[in-house]
C-alpha cells in the first residue's frame, strides 16, 4: 500500500497531485529548487527537501538525487507529473530498482512511445489508421524523394525522436525535397541526438484530438473519451475542451477503440493519451502516444467525474479498475484555458515580475489549477504557465459563457498575461461555432485585432463612466 508519495515536480501539477494524495490519506513529499523555496507546493507538502539551484538540470531533472531523497524519507512511490522526468524511461526504471513504485507506465511503454517509428511499428498489426508515409527511417535522399512523389505533395518530414513540432519540415514540391530533408536530419541530430526522420502525407487543416486511456495491471484498458486540442500556438496548446464538438458517437467509439488498441500494443499501464489527427473528411490517424498525465487532464475529469490522479495511484497500488467501458459516460462540457505570464501584444514574450495582485475567480463550475499566490515572483527558469482556468457547463455554450465570466473576474497585476488572448478565442465566431482546426491562431489572431478589441472596450467603458458621472452630477437633473 502506498502511504507516502514524493512528487518530482513543481507548480500547479505538484500541488494538484498532492491534493489528491491528501484526500486519500497519503503523505506527501515535495522537492524544490532554490527558486521555489516559498512555492505553494512546498508549503502544502508534509515534508519538503531542497534539491538544488534554480536551473532544472541542477534540480528537477536530477533523477538520482530525487531517488536518494525519496529513499531517505521512506517514500513508497514517486509521481513525476508532466515534463521534467515524466517520460524518462531510465528514471522510471531506477525508481523501481530502488524498491519504490513509479506512478506511470513501465519503461518498456515509455521507450516505444518515445520513438515515433517504434510506436508506428508497435501498433502496425492492430489495424490502427495511420497517415500515408514511410514506416522506417529514411536515409537515401533519391529513394525518399520517389516515395514522396508517390504519396503526393505537400509532405511532412518528421523526426522520429521529435515532439512538440520540433524537427518537422513541410515540403511543398519535389524541388525543395533534398534541402528540407537535410535540414530535418541535422535539426533532429542537434535537438535529440538522433537523426532518424520519416515522411508522412501532410494533412493541411487537421484537428488535433486525443483520447485519454486508463489501464490496470490485469489487462483492463478503457478510454475516457476525447479532448479537442486544436487551439494551439506554435505547438503550444492554449485551449482544450471535452468533448469535441465534431465527434459523433460512432466516431468517438472508433477512436476510443483504436486508442485502447494502441495502449495494449505497448502493454500500457496507468493513465496515458493517444493523439490523433482528424482531417476535414473526418478520417482519423494515429500520431503518437503521451505516456504521462497531461496538462489538460482536468477537462476529462469534469466530464467523467473521475479523479485521474486517484486512478493512477489506485493502479500503482495494483488495484483493478473499478469500472468498465460501459459504465463510463460523458456528462456536460468542459474547457481549459492555459493562462501564461506572456504578453499577447508583444509576440507572447515571457513577462516576468512580481504578482502584485493575484485573485483567481471562484464559484460553481469554475476550477483554477495554479501554483502561485499574490506577492510571488514568477520565476524565469521554468515554463511561464501561471494557471489553468477550467470551466464546466451542462452544454458547450454554458461552459463558454462561464469561461468568459471567469476571465473577466480573474485579477492579475504585475505581469502581462494571456487572459486577453483567451477572451479573444472564446469570443471568436469560428471558435464558438466549433468550426476551427489547428490553424485557428495563425488564421485569425493578430496583435492589431486584440488592440482594436481592447480599444473598443476601453471606449465603451469610458462612455459608461461618463454616463454615470453625468447621472451622479446635477447635469441630468437640471430643468430643461
Ligand atoms: C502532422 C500534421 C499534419 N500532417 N502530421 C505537430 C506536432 C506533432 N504532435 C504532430 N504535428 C502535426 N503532425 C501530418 N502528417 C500537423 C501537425 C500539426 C499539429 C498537430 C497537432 C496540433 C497542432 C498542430 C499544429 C501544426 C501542425
Amino acid at each position: 500500500m502506498i502511504k507516502k508519495i514524493l512528487v518530482a515536480n513543481r507548480g500547479e501539477i505538484a500541488l494538484r497531485i498532492m491534493k489528491t494524495a491528501r484526500n486519500m490519506a497519503i503523505k506527501t513529499v515535495a522537492v524544490f529548487s532554490e527558486a521555489d523555496r516559498n512555492a505553494p507546493h512546498v508549503k502544502f507538502a508534509d515534508e519538503a527537501v531542497c534539491i538544488g539551484p534554480p536551473p532544472s538540470n541542477e534540480s528537477y531533472l536530477l533523477g538520482d538525487k530525487i531517488i536518494k531523497v525519496a529513499k531517505e524519507l521512506n517514500v513508497d512511490a514517486i509521481h513525476p507529473g508532466y515534463g521534467f522526468l515524466s517520460e524518462n524511461a531510465e528514471f522510471g526504471e531506477s525508481v523501481e530498482k530502488s524498491g519504490m513504485i513509479f506512478i506511470g507506465p513501465k519503461s518498456h511503454a515509455i521507450r516505444i512511445m518515445g520513438s515515433k517509428l517504434a510506436a508506428k511499428d508497435a501498433v502496425k498489426k492492430y489495424d490502427i489508421p495511420m497517415v500515408p508515409g514511410t514506416d522506417e527511417a529514411i536515409t537515401d535522399v533519391a529513394a525518399a524523394k520517389e516515395i514522396a512523389k508517390e504519396i503526393g505533395f505537400p509532405i511532412l518530414i518528421k523526426a522520429s525522436a521529435g515532439g512538440g513540432g520540433k524537427g518537422m519540415r513541410i515540403v511543398e514540391n519535389a524541388n525543395e525535397f533534398e534541402e528540407q530533408m537535410k535540414r530535418a536530419i541535422s535539426e533532429a541530430e542537434n535537438a535529440f541526438g538522433d537523426g532518424s526522420v520519416f515522411i508522412e502525407k501532410f494533412v493541411t487543416s487537421p484537428r488535433h484530438i486525443e483520447i485519454q486511456v486508463l489501464a490496470d495491471n490485469f489487462g483492463n484498458t478503457v478510454h475516457l473519451f476525447e479532448r479537442e486540442c486544436s487551439i494551439q500556438r506554435r505547438h503550444q496548446k492554449v485551449v482544450e475542451e471535452a468533448p469535441s464538438s465534431v465527434l459523433t458517437p460512432e466516431l468517438r467509439n472508433q477512436m476510443g477503440e483504436a486508442a485502447v488498441k494502441v495502449a495494449k500494443a505497448c502493454d500500457y499501464v496507468g493513465a496515458g493519451t493517444v493523439e490523433f489527427l482528424l482531417d476535414d473528411k473526418h478520417n482519423f490517424y494515429f500520431l503518437e502516444m503521451n505516456t504521462r498525465l497531461q496538462v489538460e487532464h482536468p477537462v476529462t475529469e469534469l466530464i467523467t467525474g473521475l479523479d485521474l490522479v486517484e486512478q493512477q495511484i489506485n493502479v500503482a497500488n495494483n488495484e483493478k479498475l473499478s469500472f468498465s467501458q460501459e459504465d463510463l459516460k460523458i456528462t456536460g462540457h468542459a474547457f481549459e484555458l492555459r493562462v501564461y505570464a506572456e504578453d499577447p501584444l508583444n509576440n507572447f514574450m515571457p513577462s516576468v515580475g512580481k504578482l502584485e495582485v493575484y485573485r483567481p475567480p471562484s464559484g460553481k463550475s469554475i476550477r483554477v489549477d495554479d501554483g502561485f499566490t499574490e506577492g510571488m515572483q514568477v520565476p524565469i527558469q521554468y515554463d511561464p504557465m501561471l494557471s489553468k482556468l477550467i470551466t464546466y457547463g451542462k452544454t458547450r455554450n454554458e461552459a463558454m459563457q462561464r469561461m468568459l465570466e471567469a476571465i473577466s473576474e480573474y485579477d492579475i497585476e504585475g505581469v502581462s498575461t494571456t487572459l486577453p488572448f483567451g477572451k479573444f478565442v472564446f469570443e471568436h465566431e469560428a471558435f464558438r461555432s466549433g468550426n476551427f482546426d489547428t490553424n485557428f491562431v495563425k488564421k485569425y489572431y493578430s496583435e492589431e485585432k486584440l488592440k482594436a478589441i481592447n480599444e473598443e472596450e476601453a471606449q465603451i467603458a469610458a462612455l459608461f463612466a461618463l454616463k454615470q458621472y453625468l447621472k451622479d452630477s446635477e447635469i441630468l437633473r437640471m430643468p430643461k
